[in-house]
């Protein structure tokens, strides 16, 4: 199952409950109060990642709640803070409030991070109170409650190109020529029930995310059809690739085709209709006498207002024009990504080698760990040697300056 929209509902810790307590010790008369503090209670913290693909984790679990702080103790103890728990969703992820509907967060780039829920604060302890007009305060405090949230994750997938048309247009065939995504491929209408994503390598610097979504049909706001709830999967692409076929199953007609889709598009967002389109006639090898890649680009012009001027026709069956389609969206694509860049928004990386990598705590790594140890023997040990971790050329220990062991 795929799952771009689930609903759950996230509860922080409570902070632990300060301690009421005195020191009670032999010879030490009157010790005074001593309750700690309660420990803070676990924070809720969603991050988005790169290989993380589906919010299928949310969809078998409603309810997620974090630690809570541990009661603080007698001899001024501290109670334990409560453990953050980290939950991991896909880059494209809108997290929305269930109530007011408004959108809380929206997590795109790689190791966004939001804190969706606080921990409670631990309660105060008895000795907080101590003051000099009450030296035994015999009140302390109860650990707050986490905050709670009840949300709705919703996936819109960070592609940079969406497929859109009829169903049976050729758009998983398209993908799987191109990519290497496997999507299911028939010649009936509806063979894909959710969106597939796939990575087309043109060289090796360069490539770009094509999303290939169910094929929509006219009434698909109304929820004809799958609807148009997938549109959302294409919603941040910044170019849309239109496919049309030239002889449809149905004896439709392609042009009345292409006229219902962008009446969709229109319905459901219109900044998505405005959206750069190319548009690209498939199974170009049924039409052999171009009549219909004719008639098509009769129709843009007498139509230029809102619709793409330029109609590329390819077949994935005969390999005809697939890699000028190919270089023809990569050179579109960099040049949204560039524009991107100018405005201060860094594109979401591909793939996890091109992702920003978060530095490793430098841990103290034992001699013998760090480096071999044919350099060292009874008289020279790691101690007595600066820098004995540090690794020659040769990958052994360097003795070093030897340094006079103080007495
Ligand atoms: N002759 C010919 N057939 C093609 C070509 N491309 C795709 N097809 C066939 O068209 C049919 C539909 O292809 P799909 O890729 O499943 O179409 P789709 O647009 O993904 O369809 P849905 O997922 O149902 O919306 C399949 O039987 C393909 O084999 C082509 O270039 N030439
Ligand atoms: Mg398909």
């Amino acid at each position: 199952m795929f799952f771009d929209r689930v609903e759950v509902e996230f509860q922080a810790g409570k902070g632990g409950d300060g301690c009421m307590s005195f020191r009670r010790e032999k010879y030490v008369p009157k010790g005074g109060p001593d309750g700690g503090d309660g420990g803070r209670g676990g924070s809720i913290i969603l991050e988005a990642r790169l290989g993380v693909n589906s919010l299928a984790q949310f969809a078998t679990r409603k309810f997620f709640r974090a630690d809570k702080g541990g009661f603080g103790m007698g001899a001024l103890r501290h109670g334990k803070n409560g453990r953050d728990l980290h939950l991991y969703v896909p880059c494209g992820t809108s997290i929305i409030d269930v109530e007011d509907g408004f959108v809380i967060k929206d997590l795109t780039q790689v190791g966004d991070q939001f804190t969706i829920c606080r921990g409670g604060r631990g309660g105060h302890g008895n000795a907080r109170f101590k003051t000099a007009q009450n030296q035994a305060p015999r009140e302390r405090e109860l650990g707050q409650p986490g905050e709670t949230r009840h949300v709705i994750m919703e996936l819109k997938s960070i592609a940079d190109v969406g497929l859109i048309g009829k169903p049976n247009a050729g758009k998983s065939t398209l993908l799987s020529r191109i990519s290497s995504a496997r999507p299911e491929i028939a010649d009936y209408p509806f063979t894909t029930k959710y969106p597939n994503l796939g990575i087309v390598d043109v060289d090796a610097e360069r490539s770009f995310v094509l999303a290939d979504i169910p094929g929509l049909i006219e009434g698909a706001s109304e929820g004809i059809g799958l609807g148009h709830e997938f549109l959302r999967h294409v919603e941040r692409a910044g170019l849309l690739v239109h496919l049309i076929e030239p002889t449809p199953m149905d004896g439709s007609d392609p042009i009345e085709n292409y006229a219902a889709i962008r009446d969709e598009l229109q319905h459901y967002d219109e900044t998505l209709a405005d959206r750069d389109e190319l548009v690209v006639l498939t199974k170009c090898e049924l039409d052999s006498d171009n009549s219909v890649q004719q008639s098509l680009q009769a129709y843009f012009d007498e139509h230029p207002a809102n619709h793409s001027r330029e109609l590329r026709a390819i077949s994935a069956a005969a390999d005809i024009g697939l890699q000028g389609l190919v270089n023809e969206i990569m050179e579109r694509v960099t040049r949204r990504r560039e524009e991107m860049l100018e405005a201060g928004i860094t594109p979401t990386p591909i793939r996890q080698d091109d992702a920003p990598v978060t530095p490793k705590k430098n841990r103290r790594v034992p001699p013998h760990k760090a480096a071999a140890t044919e350099g060292l023997s009874n008289e020279v040990q790691p101690q007595d040697v600066q820098g004995a971790s540090t690794l020659s050329d040769t990958g052994k220990v360097v003795p070093g300056e030897r340094r006079e062991r103080s007495s």
